[in-house]
């Protein structure tokens, strides 16, 4: 794996050339009279390209409900939106602040169900994190934070049943900006969702059929222009309640950062999967002597399409301004360790349904655990899940690192918030709590965690 600060990406020989769109029409501002707004009738200003958005730490957000067409059906849903503002955020409003910032934010409830505010990945104190606090209808909250550490984020509801409101549009990116991000010649975030428009595909989960891009479907994605000897910094987040998205870039990407923690050692990619909940920051800088047209894509046939009009240039390829963070020493006795906690992930089918369990119990009941501020322990999850899904745990106020995956170390230093474990396999983290408090861990595919997979760690 190469470690080089300037490695670049060359488009591959051998593309397959799309063809270049010409006098292609902006996304329309025509809102056809008496029908809700579509999607491709979302502004012209792409609010998630976040190049030249000024970092704002003090807000007003509004929970919202409203309508929308999307894939030709018109769709109830929740948005995180600021009051008086003409943009509609598809994807719940970005904030973007620098790292050290304070955050204050003001939470106004305009819905008809309680909801709250949980900062995904953030490392925030527990009286602020989310679950603990409810914001009834008509009511509002104050939020106040620090953001400590740069990286791709997203906060979204976690009042239950989470799954109803995330899957219904509770959610939003926030963007904790290193000085360095300044360097890149775009700054990209792509939302990736499925929304059930006509019915759920899912079996036991809130599977939808319409894909999107930051709130857009099919030919109204927006597309990510870039010129040769540019390069680009795409932050991807799966805001799917339940799929892992498979996605495929048309050039290889370089991985920068998982679930917003920087690699001490970025990798090249033309595949990421990404699980509910987790990010992938990725850098694209091609190159090349044609203009052209590409796409990023994921795994269906009928999924999301995001084209990449490539724009040719005599120039080599961009230098990334990307510092890798010096490694972290793992203690080898950590890899050996019988596991501190130990979590077994299940499921029964109950009479309410299928329960999913964690060391056999559901939420409230599942087994608690209490751990040391400051300690280091082993984490184990272990999927025995007889319906063989995948389980993508996440736990709330800090990072863990991988160690082992069924007893095979991880060759890489990664760290994580959230961790799909494979049917089947067990994965063991390390985890340091450096912040006191109840702390929830969860299955991120948000029918399993409404179904019972979620627990607390109280740490003191
Ligand atoms: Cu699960």
């Amino acid at each position: 794996m190469n470690t080089t600060m300037n490695t670049t990406i060359a488009a591959a020989s051998g593309l397959v050339l799309v063809a270049v769109l010409s006098a292609c029409s902006p996304a329309g501002d025509d809102t056809s009279q008496g029908q809700p707004p579509a999607t491709g009738d979302l502004p012209v200003v792409d609010v998630y390209d976040i190049t030249e958005t000024p970092s704002v730490s003090d807000m007003a957000l509004d929970i919202t409900q409203t309508t929308m067409n999307l894939g030709g059906g018109a769709l109830d849903r929740y948005l995180y939106t600021v009051a008086g503002d003409d943009a509609v955020y598809g994807a719940g409003r970005p904030i973007v602040v620098d790292a050290g910032d304070t955050v204050r934010l003001t939470a106004s409830n305009a819905t008809d169900t309680p909801t709250n505010i949980h900062w995904h990945g953030m490392n925030v104190p527990n009286d602020q994190d989310g679950p603990g606090i409810r914001i009834e209808p008509g009511a509002s909250h104050d939020y106040e934070f620090t953001a400590t550490s740069p990286g791709t984020y997203w906060y979204h509801s976690h009042e239950r049943p989470v799954r109803d409101q995330v899957d219904e549009g509770m959610y939003a990116p926030i963007i904790v900006r290193d000085p360095i991000d300044a360097s890149y010649d775009l700054d990209q975030v792509l939302v990736l969702d499925d929304w059930m428009v006509a019915g759920a595909t899912g079996r036991t989960e809130a599977v939808g059929e319409v894909d999107t891009v930051n709130g857009r479907t099919g030919d109204d994605i927006d597309p990510i222009e870039i010129t040769g000897g540019e390069i680009a910094k795409l932050r991807l987040i799966n805001a799917s309640t339940a799929r892992t998205q498979q996605m495929s870039f048309p050039v290889g990407v370089r991985v920068t950062h998982t679930d917003g923690a920087p690699l001490v050692e970025p990798y090249t990619t033309r595949e990421l999967a990404i699980a509910p909940g987790g990010r992938y920051d990725v850098e694209l800088a091609p190159t090349g002597g044609e203009d052209e047209t590409v796409t990023i894509t994921n795994e269906r046939d009928d999924g999301m399409v995001i084209p990449v009009r490539y724009t040719a240039a005599d120039a080599t390829a961009a230098a990334s301004p990307f510092v890798a963070p010096e490694p972290t020493p793992l203690d080898p006795e950590l890899l050996t360790r019988t596991p501190d906690v130990e979590m077994t992930l299940s499921s029964t089918m109950g009479s309410a349904g299928v329960a999913w369990t964690i060391n056999g119990e559901t939420f409230p009941d599942a087994e608690t655990f209490d751990l040391e501020l400051g300690t280091t322990y082993v984490m184990r999850f272990r999927n025995s899940d007889v319906y063989q899904l995948d389980h993508p745990m996440h736990i709330h106020g800090t990072h863990f690192r991988l160690l082992t995956e069924s007893g095979s170390p991880v060759a890489e230093e990664v760290w994580k918030d959230t961790v799909s474990i494979p049917a089947g396999m067990y994965v063991d983290v390390a985890i340091t709590f450096d912040e006191p408090g109840t702390w929830m861990a969860h299955c991120h595919i948000l029918d399993h965690e409404d179904g019972g997979m979620m627990t607390t760690i109280d740490v003191a």
